[in-house]
């Protein structure tokens, strides 16, 4: 799919309606002014297509857009994300690697519309997807609470939530959609109950916190039961016995990345989304429904890293950076946009590089 690598079409996009918070709209200029761009053409040789203007798609957003269906601002979401799917297929059909900063997750109904559209026509392939996010954006109209489309991309690009008017996401059809055996997510810990049914009865892949926790290894090994009370501590020793000591956590995001990629297939192309809220508030505090608890900046670099190593990414999504929600100072917005910009030297393109001296450990066979 990708015969050339080397090109990447960009999309920016200043859209904010599918969530109630303005400010996320302002995201892509903020990760262009901190030089977004510039590193992905300078340090990572990327040929860059399309402008750096940021589309805000006015013409779209109608002065009345009542809710329908429970949907807040439905047709200004629909027409926007049916536009952008236009302009990611076009890239897609090029054979370019596309990335488009959102804006909030009601984008990706218009991004994965479109490769999943072309990934079809070019490869005859159902393409998979990777939803980094805290929240699994799986409602339908009718299982939201909040009415906020952004919540929901998921249904409407899996076809569990359906609508035959064109101007509420009627123009979604059957070669726009994706496999729910295609999807897995990672990085959940606030789904909420209505999503959680649709997880489960659809027996959906999804990795939460608790699966990436990491395994822990003992710091004492054994704790002789006859040592009981604690010969050092000026109190009985801790509850924990030598084998709850023992006892390891989940995974680990190495392990969870592997399964992640295992259940997808190999040579399937990859669609990946990430909602910056997956990562912990003290990296990317600056986020509309920031949740605790959250991904490292290294576990959500170390994903993308490892999705790309496998040769088959053709999109990425980077959403819901919201500058203006700073947390108690600038600081907060200024980080969250330097997570967004965040890329390490290795193992990204350059590890394809002999001469790079930092990643001589490929073929550890
Ligand atoms: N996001 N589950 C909540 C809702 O309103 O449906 C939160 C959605 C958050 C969406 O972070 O992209
Ligand atoms: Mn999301
Ligand atoms: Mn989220
Ligand atoms: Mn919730």
């Amino acid at each position: 799919f990708l015969s050339q690598p080397e090109d990447l079409g960009v999309v920016a996009v200043g859209f904010s309606g599918g969530q109630c918070k303005p400010g996320v709209d302002a995201a892509p200029s903020a990760l262009i002014e901190s030089g977004l761009l510039k590193q992905l053409r300078d340090e990572l040789n990327y040929k860059l297509h399309g402008d750096e203007t940021v589309h805000a798609y006015t013409d779209l957003v109608p002065k009345e857009d009542p809710p329908f269906r429970n949907m807040k601002n439905p047709k200004a979401v629909s027409g926007v994300t049916q536009r952008l799917s236009e302009q990611v297929y076009t890239h897609a059909q090029e054979g370019r690697m596309v990335l488009t900063l959102g804006g909030d997750h009601s984008i990706a109904i218009g991004t994965i519309a479109g490769t999943a559209k072309a990934v079809r026509e070019r490869l005859g392939r159902e393409m998979a997807v990777i939803w980094v996010d805290a929240h699994a954006d799986i409602n339908t109209p009718e299982t939201s609470d909040s009415g906020n489309i952004h919540g929901m991309p998921v249904s409407f690009l899996t076809g569990l939530a359906k609508e035959d008017k064109s101007e509420y996401f009627g123009w979604l059809k059957e070669d726009n959609l994706i496999n729910l055996r295609k999807l897995v997510y990672i990085g959940l810990r606030d789904v909420d109950p209505g999503e959680k049914k649709i997880l489960r009865d659809n027996g959906i892949k999804a990795f939460s916190m608790f699966d990436i926790d990491r395994y822990v290894s003992p710091i004492i090994t054994v704790i002789p039961q006859s040592s009981y009370p604690s010969p050092v501590l000026p109190y009985p020793s801790p509850v924990m016995s030598g084998v709850d000591a023992c006892i390891p956590r989940r995974h680990g995001i190495g392990r969870v990345v592997e399964m992640a990629l295992a259940h997808i297939g190999t040579d399937t192309p990859i669609h990946l989304s990430f909602d910056v809220d997956a990562l912990d508030p003290m990296w990317a505090p600056s986020t509309g429904t920031p949740v605790r608890g959250g991904l490292t900046l290294r576990e959500g670099d170390y994903i993308c890293e490892s999705v790309h190593e496998t040769g088959s990414l053709v999109a990425i999504d980077l959403v819901e950076v919201n500058p203006s929600l700073a947390a108690e100072s600038d600081l907060g917005a200024h980080e969250t946009v330097r997570a967004g910009c965040s890329h390490s030297e290795t193992p990204g393109r350059k590890a394809n590089n002999d001469d790079d001296p930092v990643s001589n450990n490929d073929d550890e066979s």
